[in-house]
């Protein structure tokens, strides 16, 4: 069987770019997880990402991964803030590192903590730098991230080189759930210079011109969690996927 970080080579390279759906596990819209994970899979979507740096509840997580995964094809990845992400029933994990924060806790220790449920609950680990971007968001606060700016390349270069080197196979740029500007291009372009892995960006994306962008400059799949949060349509959603699809083939 193929394992996910397969699926997601492979998928990359027949599609150009790939649309990760992140479902919040506290999701209280009017639409159910499973119901979005659906709508979201049907509108050309590759990944459902289930997560968040505030969802700290794991029961309500583990209930919201099994229903997803009872919905659709696609893999569902986990997308932890904390060891309480770490849940059974899911294809995989983005088991990450956040390598910008000021806490050895994001660093290493909650990998170490979370490690051993990774194994028992048979999640496959993706090893993923996360590298937070902006500041003001939750997650740079919940992160005790050290602020990149948007305007420095420069600095998330040098960290998703460190990444490289490291034996990471994926990077992620993370503007924030819901932040007020995504990655730049200019940056995303930087980084894909050096770093050779699965590179995906996110935080801010809500139209398919930004996310053509993002991925002209060099992403390998960007995010989207908020704008269909907050009911938007998955007419735009597909047509993200259509201009992301177009623009590396
Ligand atoms: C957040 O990158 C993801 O962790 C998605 O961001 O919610 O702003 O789409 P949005």
């Amino acid at each position: 069987m193929q394992s996910v970080e397969q699926y997601l080579t492979a998928s990359r390279k027949k599609k150009g770019a790939l649309l990760f759906v992140l479902i919040d596990s506290e999701n209280d819209g009017k639409n159910s997880a499973a119901q979005l994970a659906k709508d979201a899979e049907k509108s050309g979507a590759s990944i459902i990402l289930v997560g968040g740096s505030s969802a700290t509840d794991q029961i309500a997580m583990a209930e919201t991964v099994k229903n997803i995964k009872r919905s659709v094809k696609i893999p569902v990845i986990l997308f932890p803030g904390n060891v309480t992400g770490v849940v059974p029933g899911a294809d995989a994990i983005l088991f990450s590192s956040l390598l910008n924060s000021d806490n050895p806790y994001f660093i290493s220790q909650a990998q170490a903590l979370g490690a051993p449920n990774v194994l028992r609950f048979g999640l496959e680990p993706l090893p993923t730098a996360y590298i937070i971007i902006g500041e003001g968001t939750t997650v740079w606060h919940v992160g005790s991230a050290r602020t990149i700016p948007f305007d420095k390349p420069s600095l998330a270069a040098m960290y998703a080189l460190s990444a490289q080197f490291m034996g990471m196979r994926f990077v992620y740029l993370e503007a924030g759930s819901g932040a007020k500007s995504n990655v730049r291009p200019e940056m995303v372009a930087a980084v894909r210079k050096l770093f050779k892995g699965f590179l995906i960006v996110g935080g801010g994306i809500r139209n398919a011109r930004t996310a053509g962008e993002i991925v002209k400059a060099g992403a390998d799949a960007i995010v989207i969690g908020t704008f269909i949060e907050k009911g938007g349509s998955f007419k735009t959603i597909a047509d993200i996927v259509k201009t992301i699809q177009s623009v590396r083939k």
